[in-house]
């Protein structure tokens, strides 16, 4: 993208247009409900009165064609508004883990949920690399990952070289900004080349040939998909939460919640501790998957770690 220029997509027409945005869009009075407040800090909400802004990937825009160079005139208040990435409107995410290369962690996943549910995003679940694992070590996986489903998540299983359970995931775009997310080389743009052939994405790949620099994803950028669009995206090799006080973290575990009425202290139970809560017996008797509890106990102390340090 050269500064100040922007390519849409005509809804309409379904066509590109390179467009300009009008000057005065980077600057704009906001009220305190505005979508395009952001809370970057606990405390600056009502400090920022005009900010500049730019239109990102997935803004809604009305332009002006009848110049000789179409004009941004107007953005449309955002339903989000992701930093990273950078990213705004997005309706679901599709979370991509690898079985293997990198290793499956529950850890990763878990805290990508509760991002997910902070920022309220539908997550859809991929695993790929389904083929570089034995089945007894795939079947182990699958019967853990049962539990996430049981919870009411979609799953899926690919193997993305061989093009093998991708037919299944087609329906899910449509309609929709899907995001693409998950750490550095799970295969997110494998997957949307094996969903969209004609992209010819680069992906890491070319390292393994040619044994120098790898290709990685370096920018955003929306891709039309089986009805929706898409946003391949960098992988990353860490995220952190915006959650600031222990207490909070309990209200994004959907399968806490129903549990937590059975608990002694009730809705005050911090499910660590507390006698009689009811969370920590379905963990002794192994009716909630160990790893889902054992994580929960780590972030908190992360979130602990995290207050300290300012
Ligand atoms: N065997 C196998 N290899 C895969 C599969 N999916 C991806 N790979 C390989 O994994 C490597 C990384 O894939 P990429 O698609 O570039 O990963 P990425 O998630 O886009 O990585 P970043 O852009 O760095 O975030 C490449 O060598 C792919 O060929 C799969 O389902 N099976
Ligand atoms: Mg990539």
């Amino acid at each position: 993208m050269i500064s100040n220029q922007y390519t849409l997509i005509d809804l309409e027409t379904k066509e590109e247009v390179v467009a300009a945005a009008r000057g005065k869009l980077r600057f704009m009075k906001l009220d305190e409900k505005s979508s395009f407040n952001k809370i970057v800090t606990m405390k600056s909400k009502k400090d920022i009165k005009t900010i500049q802004i730019s239109p990102k990937v997935g803004d809604y825009v009305y332009y002006d064609d009848a110049e000789d160079i179409p004009m941004i005139m107007e953005i449309m208040p955002r339903e989000n508004d992701l930093e990273r990435p950078d990213v705004a409107n997005v309706d679901q995410v599709l979370l991509v883990f690898s079985a293997i290369k990198p290793d499956f962690s529950f850890n990763l996943l878990d805290k990508f949920l509760i991002i997910m549910s902070q920022e309220r995003l539908k997550p859809v679940i991929v695993i790929s690399k389904i083929d570089l694992v034995d089945d007894k070590t795939l079947n182990i996986l699958k019967d853990q990952l049962q539990y996430y489903v049981n919870m009411g998540h979609e799953l899926y299983y690919v193997n993305s070289k061989q093009r093998i359970g991708i037919d299944t995931l087609t329906h899910v775009f449509q309609d929709k900004i899907t995001v693409l997310a998950g750490q550095t080389g799970v295969g997110k743009s494998t997957l949307l080349n094996a969903l969209m052939p004609e992209l010819g994405l680069k992906t890491q790949e070319i390292s393994e040939a040619l044994g120098r620099g790898k290709h990685t994803t370096r920018h955003t950028e929306l891709y039309y998909i089986h009805g929706g669009y898409i946003v391949d995206t960098p992988g990353f090799s860490k995220i952190e939460f915006h959650i600031f006080r222990p207490e909070e973290l309990k209200q994004y575990y959907q399968d806490f919640s129903e549990l937590s009425e059975q608990c002694k202290f009730k809705s005050n139970c911090m499910h660590l501790l507390e006698p009689g809560c009811a969370i920590k017996h379905a963990y002794e008797t192994k009716e909630m998957l160990a790893s889902r509890y054992e994580n929960y106990m780590s972030f908190i102390e992360e979130i602990k770690a995290q207050k300290e340090k300012y």
